[in-house]
């Protein structure tokens, strides 16, 4: 997640609404986030947005959206929970496989949901570009939407954070074994229990792969983590994110399921 996000923040959508090419990320760092007037434009066009039930969207029939849904997809595990969540339906529907989200829907998760400019220096217009950018790395199509399908890039980079190097041609016990090793990595025991990891050791683990020179590390490790907490954390879901831990039980599980919905998606 983190090196595409950080691609996607450091390029920028250009007015006729391609992005820029993502093999040059240096060419505007973090316009996404530095008050760029094209989101701003952008926004002042569109109508509010809100988490709730009469904003979601269908793919119509016969439409050209052949990437972001398959009929017989089944929406499940902690990625399905949060597509759910995006889209503003109860959280485990198995049936929204041909329902998408739009920026401001998956704004109000950052904001509402993740909390992530929460006592931070962005707020508003900045967290539109975090928004905005996310958007674009999921939107592949670029129609302005995203769906199930298109949903599993994002599924694909959170099981890297969680068990790397993993793919669609391993077994389980691989998924096991890299997700053991990855968390055994990131539990420092420097911070918070030995039997934890917690979000700032979850945090610090993101920021340490980004690439040497990175701009932003602090919050594309931030919403890294902050998504990882989401998916995997089971046993703390009324406490603030950062205040959470995962043991190695709820982190090899969710890797394990996450895993399996992928393969099950793209079989
Ligand atoms: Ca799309
Ligand atoms: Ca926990």
């Amino acid at each position: 997640m983190s090196r595409t996000l950080d691609r996607h923040l450091s390029s920028q959508p250009n007015h006729s609404g391609n992005h820029a090419d993502i093999e040059t990320p240096n060419s505007v760092q973090l316009n996404a986030l530095r008050g760029m007037s094209y989101a701003e434009g952008r926004e002042a066009l569109k109508p509010a947005n809100s988490l709730n039930a009469n904003n979601v969207q269908m793919h119509g029939n016969g439409t050209s959206h052949e990437h972001e849904a398959r009929e017989d997809a089944r929406v499940s595990g902690p990625i399905g929970r949060i597509f759910n969540t995006i889209l503003g339906v109860e959280v485990t529907r198995e049936d929204t496989g041909l329902m998408v989200f739009d920026v401001g829907q998956l704004r109000e998760f950052l904001d509402v949901t993740l909390k992530l400019s929460e006592g931070e220096w962005f707020r508003g217009t900045k967290l539109e570009r975090v928004a905005e950018a996310l958007m674009g790395q999921l939107d592949t199509n670029q129609d302005g939407l995203v769906g199930w399908g298109e949903f599993q890039g994002f599924q694909e980079e959170v099981l890297k954070n969680l068990a790397p190097g993993i793919g669609n041609t391993s077994t389980p016990e691989d998924v096991r074994n890299a997700a053991e090793s990855q968390y055994s990595k990131l539990n420092s025991d420097t911070k918070g229990s030995p039997d934890s990891v917690t979000f700032s050791e979850m945090q610090d683990g993101i920021g340490k792969e980004l690439p040497v020179g990175t701009k932003n590390v602090d919050i594309i490790s931030q919403l890294a983590a902050r998504i990882a907490m989401y998916a995997v954390d089971k046993d703390e879901t009324g406490k603030d994110l950062k205040k959470r831990s995962v043991t190695e039980s709820e982190w090899s599980t969710a890797a394990l399921e996450i895993h399996a919905v992928g393969k099950e998606n793209n079989p």
